[in-house]
C-alpha cells in the first residue's frame, strides 16, 4: 500500500530560470500528480532594440550597448519582470526614428543589442556574474544600457560601473526606497539595491518619485540624514526641483530607473504599482537636464512585467531608452 500525504519536487533547469513544484497527493483510489508552475521567466529569442535594420552589426563601432537580463527572483508582489527584456525589445520595434524633441534620427547613433544575459538565480552569484558582464562592456568606453529583469540586476551593474568609476553618484528613479538591509532572505535582493549602494558601494545617491517604504527604511532614511525627493512633494508643473536633483549629484551619473518611479497610469505594466508617481513628461524633462549637466556612464530601465492585451508599458519603457539616447549620449 502506498502512502503519500504530499511531496514536493523543485525541478530546474540549466538553461532558464524555470522553477515548478511537483505535488503529489494520496487518495484512497488513486495517486494525483499536479504540476505547480511557482514562478517561470520564459526565454524568449530577442531582436536587437528597433529591428535588425537598426542594429550595428561590428560591436566595436557601436556607441550604445543594450544588455538584455534575464533576471527575476523573489519578486515582491506582481509577477513578470524576467520576461521584461523580450517585451520591451519587441515594442521598441514599433517606434519612430526620429525623436520629436531633438528632430534626431536615433537609429543612425549606432546601437548594439548584446546576447541576453541569464543569470544565476542565486541572487549573490547572480549579481557577481551581472557585475563582471556590465565591467568588460564599460571597459569599452560605451553607454551601457541595460534591461532587466527585477531591480536587483542594478547591484551588480553599479558595482561594475563604479569599479571603473570611483567618483559616480546614482540617480534612483523609483516608487521604493530599495533600503531594506536584507529582504527575502537575501542582501542582494531588488528591495535592498539602495542600501548596497549606500552602505558597500559608499556612493552618493538620489532618489526621485518615492512613496512606498517600510519602518527599517523610514529609520534608515532619518539616521543617515536623507532627502529623498518624495512623490507628494513633486511639483506637477514646476520643475524646479530638478535643479536640486542635479545639484545633489556629482559629475559622472549612474541612472537606474525602476519603471514604477512612473505614476501606474502610465506605466501599469509592473509588479508593485503605487498611485502617484511621475507622469512621462516629468520623467524626460529630468533625463534631459542630467543629460545637459552631467555625464551619463550607464542606465538600467529594469521591472517592467507586461499585461497581456495591451502594450503601452513597454512601448513606453522602450521610448524613455531613446530619451536616454538622444539626451544622454
Ligand atoms: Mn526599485
Amino acid at each position: 500500500m502506498l502512502h503519500l500525504s504530499s511531496f514536493d519536487v523543485r525541478l530546474s533547469t540549466t538553461h532558464s530560470s524555470r522553477f515548478a513544484r511537483l505535488e503529489f497527493g494520496a487518495f484512497r483510489e488513486a495517486v494525483k500528480c499536479r504540476l505547480i508552475v511557482e514562478s517561470s521567466i520564459n526565454i524568449k529569442p530577442l531582436i536587437p532594440f528597433g529591428g535588425d535594420d537598426v542594429q550595428t552589426r561590428h560591436i566595436e563601432e557601436a556607441r550604445v550597448l543594450i544588455l538584455p537580463i534575464y533576471y527575476e527572483v523573489a519578486p515582491s508582489y506582481g509577477e513578470g519582470s524576467g520576461e521584461g527584456p523580450f517585451h520591451f525589445l519587441t515594442a521598441s520595434h514599433e517606434l519612430e526614428t526620429i525623436d520629436e524633441e531633438t528632430l534626431s534620427d536615433w537609429s543612425s547613433l549606432g546601437l548594439h543589442t548584446l546576447p541576453a544575459l541569464i543569470p544565476s538565480t542565486d541572487p549573490e552569484k547572480a549579481i557577481s556574474e551581472i557585475r563582471q558582464a556590465a565591467k568588460t562592456h564599460l571597459d569599452t568606453g560605451k553607454f551601457l544600457l541595460s534591461i532587466g529583469g527585477d531591480h536587483a540586476v542594478s547591484i551588480g551593474l553599479i558595482m561594475a560601473a563604479a569599479q571603473i568609476h570611483p567618483d559616480i553618484g546614482v540617480l534612483q528613479i523609483d516608487a521604493h526606497m530599495d533600503l531594506r538591509d536584507t529582504w527575502h532572505g537575501s542582501r542582494y535582493n531588488h528591495g535592498c539595491v539602495m542600501r548596497r549602494v549606500a552602505d558597500d558601494m559608499r556612493l552618493p545617491f538620489v532618489q526621485v518619485g518615492i512613496r512606498s517604504f517600510s519602518p527599517e527604511e523610514a529609520a534608515y532614511v532619518k539616521s543617515k540624514g536623507l532627502k529623498p525627493f518624495y512623490a507628494h512633494n513633486i511639483h506637477p508643473q514646476d520643475d524646479s526641483w530638478m535643479d536640486d536633483v542635479i545639484n545633489n549629484l556629482p559629475e559622472k551619473i549612474y541612472l537606474t530607473i525602476d519603471v514604477d518611479g512612473l505614476d501606474p497610469s502610465v506605466m501599469p505594466g509592473t509588479g508593485t504599482p503605487v498611485p502617484g508617481g511621475l507622469d512621462y513628461r516629468q520623467l524626460v524633462s529630468l533625463i534631459k537636464k542630467i543629460g545637459a549637466s552631467k555625464k551619463v556612464i550607464a542606465s538600467d530601465i529594469n521591472e517592467l512585467a507586461k499585461i497581456e492585451g495591451t502594450q503601452v508599458s513597454e512601448f513606453t519603457a522602450a521610448k524613455i531608452a531613446v530619451k536616454l539616447f538622444v539626451h544622454c549620449l
